[in-house]
């Protein structure tokens, strides 16, 4: 029922048993400007596979559902205009209606859980913005995380969401949220934030062990695993806290609401900080990659 195509490389893996990680490919076309967007893509695929494990960048192509790109179909979607943003609403109709469109982190997850893919690697995961006590605006992915049983590597979520409101619905939804290697849950572009972490965790042993438990007790949903930016590449929070407001206030001021407000958020702060902010987009998504290379190898690991 589902077109559905496997890259070379992911099918490979499979048959051999190797640890896979999904990558999503929002964060190409709406994360990124172009040509960054198609470098940073082949450079965290590359981090997977320096790190013991295999890429599989997740998107929609005319219909297909697709489980790792070829480098040419990664070249056109980074460089293609009004590619559709797909969540949980929308992945089925687009495949559908053989449309195009990148998938955010719900998204991801659906379509990896579907290929067997227990781990995947993102920048930052959406959660609630700031003001939602009004807009309502909360991201599908906190809800997918709940759901699906896929864990995900992040640097916690973006600074521009109201991180402890973005904690709180996590915490209710029984999502874990660990952090790696720290107390403070990170904060995207810098690597503390004054919000503690439910949960730490030093390994990527015990982050798969506690993968497979929430399998064994029926538990559904994924596990949130909060790696914080390299504090060589951060930006801190106080130098940053200002250009958020701005870009928030811009917003505000030019009525941007739904799916469009991470887009036109992280291009403001990227104009904002004369890319600034995307150097340290860049160093923390391939720390991510590894990190999730590792906790798939040690899930294939306890499986032996
Ligand atoms: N991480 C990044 N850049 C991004 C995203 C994550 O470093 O652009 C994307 C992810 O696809 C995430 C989405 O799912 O932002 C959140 O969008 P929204 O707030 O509309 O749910
Ligand atoms: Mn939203």
């Amino acid at each position: 029922m589902i077109d559905l195509s496997l890259s070379e490389e992911v099918r490979a893996a499979q048959a051999d048993n190797k640890p896979l990680v999904a990558l999503e490919s929002t964060i190409i076309t709406h994360g990124m400007p172009w040509p960054q967007n198609v470098e940073v893509a082949r450079k965290v695929e590359a981090d997977v596979r320096a790190a013991g494990a295999v890429p599989a960048t997740i998107a929609v192509l005319e219909g297909t559902l697709h489980i790792g790109l070829e480098s040419g179909q990664l070249l056109r979607l980074g460089q293609a205009r009004g590619v559709a943003k797909l969540s949980r609403a929308d992945l089925a109709a687009c495949l559908a209606t053989g449309g195009t469109g990148s998938t955010t982190v719900a998204a991801t997850m659906i379509a990896a859980r579907h290929a067997g893919i227990e781990v995947f690697a993102t920048g930052g995961i959406g959660g609630v913005h700031k003001g939602a006590e009004t807009t309502f605006d909360i991201s599908a992915d906190l809800q997918e995380l709940a759901q699906t049983p896929v864990t995900v590597v992040a640097a916690g979520a973006k600074a521009i969401l109201d991180i402890p409101k973005t904690l709180e619905v996590l915490e209710t939804l029984g999502v874990p949220v660990i952090a790696y290697h720290q107390d403070a849950f990170p904060a995207f572009w810098s690597a503390s934030s004054p919000h503690r972490a439910p949960l730490r965790m030093n390994a990527p042993e015990p982050i798969a062990r506690a993968h497979r438990l929430r399998g064994a007790l029926g538990l559904p949903g994924g596990q949130l695993v909060a790696n914080p930016i390299p504090e060589a590449d951060e930006i801190p929070a106080e130098e940053l806290a200002p250009v958020i407001a701005r870009a928030q206030a811009a917003a505000d001021r030019q009525g941007i609401s739904g799916k469009a407000l991470t887009p036109f958020l992280l291009s403001a702060i990227f104009e904002a900080t004369e890319g600034r902010s995307l150097t340290a987009n860049i160093a923390l998504v391939r720390n991510n990659a590894r990190l999730a290379a590792r906790i798939a190898a040690a899930l294939k690991n306890l499986d032996a």
